[in-house]
């Protein structure tokens, strides 16, 4: 997730931090390398100037020049900016005063609608909330079908339309139907176009005065950069959007939509897409990219993650234990379960910031087929040797690494990972996640 973008602005920081003194002239090279990197990233070119601007300004400031620390302000102020650019803060859905709340999907072709009306029912319904789900698509049959898997695969209802009836009575029918079965809330699903047109507009347009619904969210596709930001300009002219879903943001390296979207139509981002799986869907939140995208980490959302994935009993077993110390191979082994079971190891790290004490995080590289030969190798220890890892000297890992038939140096390798992860979990940072996710 924004990758590329990321990887500039880190070095970015890198050199703010490097300068003693904020001057007229290293500002405005790290201004240059700001607007190269933003460009770079497809964000629209009056946003980059203004962004330009806005921190240029700033940072001259005579305060921040005699300041101490003069580029820890300065990249406060890029974070602060590049918050703002993403929307400030966080929004939650509208809900209406009375049942249900009708939300309107609308978008492009392929940009998501589809999927990501699943993931917010599944979002509702995670919450004890009764969604239901319907697709107002009427010309295309499939377009039924595919909506009413989704709803089968993850245990939503779903609400089939009779196609032969006009567009009223369908949205009469569906408001009572919602009302007698005493849904929450109703996710409607659109038909898509390759490009804008009118008559698809007049038709989402005439759908939305049907519908009275309490949210209409524009689903944009994050790969398709300015495209998604132009079309969700002309969705909002001719239809009216409240809001917007950015998908793809897990295959989108540069960002030019999300940092973009929100200046350019006003409307904030509630959620992002990032997986095709029906949970890959997170609440938006502006500071939180900035900050990874500084290099910062993010690591209120990996609790977060780890909230719902990681078995409490465990982790909070786990936390017991390093607290006191224990973290023992065995532990180490537990662990990387139930980390492969939150996503990629690789993954998660990018979550942590790849400064300071969390720098030595990306040496900690386990792919995931290596977990599996590292579980081997745990398995030929003895309990002693899992238990107090010390004691294996080199006979022993010749020994263990025949067992489990992996090599030697693999085996030594473990144990480095083991002894470095060891000391990652002691630091104080590390345990404050350990004990928010045992408190769960
Ligand atoms: N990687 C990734 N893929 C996504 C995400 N959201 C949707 N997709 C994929 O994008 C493709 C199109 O998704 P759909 O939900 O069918 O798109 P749509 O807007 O309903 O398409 P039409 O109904 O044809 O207009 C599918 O292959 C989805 O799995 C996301 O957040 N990340
Ligand atoms: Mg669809």
């Amino acid at each position: 997730m924004l990758e590329q973008l990321s990887t500039r602005f880190k070095k970015i920081v890198k050199f703010i931090r490097g300068e003693g003194k904020i001057t007229e002239e290293n500002i405005s090279d790290a201004l240059r390398q700001i607007k190269i990197a933003l460009l770079e990233a497809d964000v629209n070119y009056k946003i980059v100037k203004d962004f330009i601007e806005k921190i240029k300004q700033k940072a001259l400031d005579q305060k921040v020049i005699e300041s101490i620390t003069p580029g820890q302000q300065v990249i406060k102020i890029v974070k602060d900016e590049l918050t703002e650019l993403l929307g400030s803060k966080s929004h939650s859905l509208n809900f209406s005063n009375q049942r249900p709340s009708i939300y309107l999907l609308v978008g492009l072709q392929g940009s998501g609608k589809t999927t990501t009306c699943g993931k917010l029912a599944k979002w509702f319904s995670k919450r004890n909330k009764k969604p239901l789900l319907t697709s107002l698509d009427l010309k295309r049959p499939a377009a039924q079908e595919q909506l009413k898997k989704i709803a089968n695969l993850i245990g939503i209802n779903f609400y089939p339309v009779d196609r032969n009836k006009n567009l009223k009575t369908v949205i009469e029918n569906l408001i009572n139907h919602a009302k007698s079965n005493y849904f929450d809330s109703i996710i409607i699903d659109t038909a898509g176009r390759l490009h804008v047109d009118e008559e698809l507009m007049e038709e989402l347009f005439l759908i939305k005065e049907l519908l009275k619904p309490v949210e209409t969210i524009y689903v944009g596709d994050a790969l398709t950069g300015q495209d998604a930001v132009r079309s969700a300009q002309l969705f909002d002219k001719k239809v009216g959007i409240d809001s917007i879903i950015l998908t793809k943001l897990d295959g989108d390296a540069r960002g030019g939509a999300a940092l973009s979207i929100v200046s350019v139509t006003g409307k904030p981002i509630k959620f992002i897409g990032v997986g095709e799986k029906f949970d890959e869907l997170e609440v938006f939140h502006p500071e939180r990219l900035a900050s990874r995208i500084l290099g910062f980490g993010d690591v209120v959302t990996l609790v977060e993650k780890a909230m719902e994935k990681i078995e409490t009993e465990k982790a909070e077993e786990l936390a017991k234990k390093i607290k006191k110390q224990e973290f023992t191979l065995e532990d180490f082994r537990r662990q990387l379960a139930q980390l492969r079971k939150l996503g990629s190891l690789s993954s998660l790290i990018k979550f942590f910031p790849s400064i300071g004490p969390f720098k030595s995080l990306e040496k900690i590289n386990i792919d995931d087929k290596k977990i599996i030969h590292y579980e081997a190798i745990i398995n030929s220890m003895t309990l002693k040797e899992r238990e107090n890892p010390k004691i294996i000297n080199g006979r022993r890992r010749l020994r263990i690494a025949k067992g489990s038939g992996r090599s030697v140096q693999e085996v030594n390798q473990l144990l480095k990972q083991y002894f470095q992860m060891k000391k990652m979990l002691n630091r104080k940072d590390f345990k404050k996640i350990l004990n928010s996710i045992s408190k769960m």
